[in-house]
Parts: C-alpha cells; structure tokens; sequence
C-alpha cells in the first residue's frame, strides 16, 4: 500500500546510486526502462513507428485490460450482483473485441514483421503477449487472429520471453492462483 496506493501489479522498484525509483503503471515502468537501459531498444527509431508501436500497446493496456481486471470483476459480483458466467463473457467479450482489433492493425500492413513491428521485439509484444496468455486462460476464442498467433507463438521461442512466463515467477501459485499474470 505504501510503495503503491492504487494496489495492482507491477510496482517496480529500481535501485540507483540517489535511492530507489518506485514506479507503478506498465506502460510507465517499461517506458522508464528504455530511457534507462536503451540497449536493445524496445521502441522503434522514427515518430510514426513509435506511434504505431503505442498504439498497438494501448489498445491492449487501456481498451482490453483495464475492462478485465480482478477489481471490476469483483464489483461487478460483489456490489452489483452480477453472476459469474455473466462477468466471464463480459470478460471474453472485451478480450475478443480488443484482440480483433489489434490484429486488424497488424495483418496486411508491411510494417508488421516477424514481431508486431518489424524484426525485433517492441513494447507492442511486450504487451501483447501476456494478454494473449490471459485470453487463452479464459478459454477466449482466438480462432479469428492469425497473425496475432503467428507472433505470439514466435515471442515464445525467445528465452526473455520464456523467462517472463507467469508459472517462471518465484511467486507462481502462492496463493492458490497464478500469481503473475493470470491473476488480472
Ligand atoms: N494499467 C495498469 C493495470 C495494473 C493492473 O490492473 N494489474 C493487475 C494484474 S495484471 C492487477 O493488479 N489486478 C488486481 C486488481 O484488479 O485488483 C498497468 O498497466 O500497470
């Protein structure tokens, strides 16, 4: 609560020589990350491929997974009585709605590469992957997002990747769920 008043995860803290940088918000931390550690860069070069990168990010972070975080699933139950099967297809719903869009940004444009932009990995991929991993968690059909997939299975392969899977996580299953990652 002290490190981070709003309660969500990651609350990322980076040591320096002047005392500890606290950061919250995914967008923020990964942000600061590039700033702070350049190499290899997770943004491209040119204005237009940032825009492009962010808004692949975005369209995840605040159109997708802001609707289908524990917080509003819980309100939904607890204060207005909502069922569960309800609160998991308003879940599904969002998901698919905003995994669509992503891929209409991706597929037949030449910007998209072996990753979302290009040939390297971006702060798109770095978004878009666990929230595929949260869509395969509840059972969202991901049938109509091919080249999502493509990319998704790609990242995979990477070690980084790997590394940064939920069941890697020292505190994978602490609590009786997933803890990074799954647990929204
Ligand atoms: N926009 C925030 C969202 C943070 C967030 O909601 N994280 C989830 C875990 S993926 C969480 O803490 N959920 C707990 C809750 O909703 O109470 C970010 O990108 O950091």
């Amino acid at each position: 609560m002290k490190l981070n008043p709003q309660r969500t995860a990651p609350t990322f803290i980076d040591e320096g020589v002047d005392g500890d940088v606290v950061l919250t918000q995914s967008m923020a931390i990964i942000e600061y990350l590039e700033e702070t550690r350049p190499e290899p860069p997770l943004l491209p070069s040119d204005a237009a491929g940032r825009a492009r990168v962010r808004k692949i990010a975005m369209a995840m972070v605040a159109d997708t997974h802001a609707l289908c975080v524990q917080r509003v699933s819980h309100h939904m139950a607890n204060e207005l009585d909502i069922e569960e099967t309800d609160i998991r297809s308003w879940r599904q719903h969002w998901m698919t709605r905003g995994l669509n869009i992503v891929e209409t940004f991706l597929a037949d444009d030449p910007a998209t590469g072996t990753f979302c932009h290009g040939e390297t990995p971006t702060l798109a991929d770095v978004i878009l992957v666990p929230q595929v991993h949260t869509s395969q968690h509840y059972d969202v059909d991901l049938s109509g997002i091919p080249t999502i997939q493509r990319i998704y299975d790609h990242c995979l392969t990477l070690p980084a990747f790997q590394k940064a899977k939920p069941e890697n996580q020292p505190d994978f299953g602490k609590d009786g769920r997933e803890a990074s990652g799954g647990g929204h």
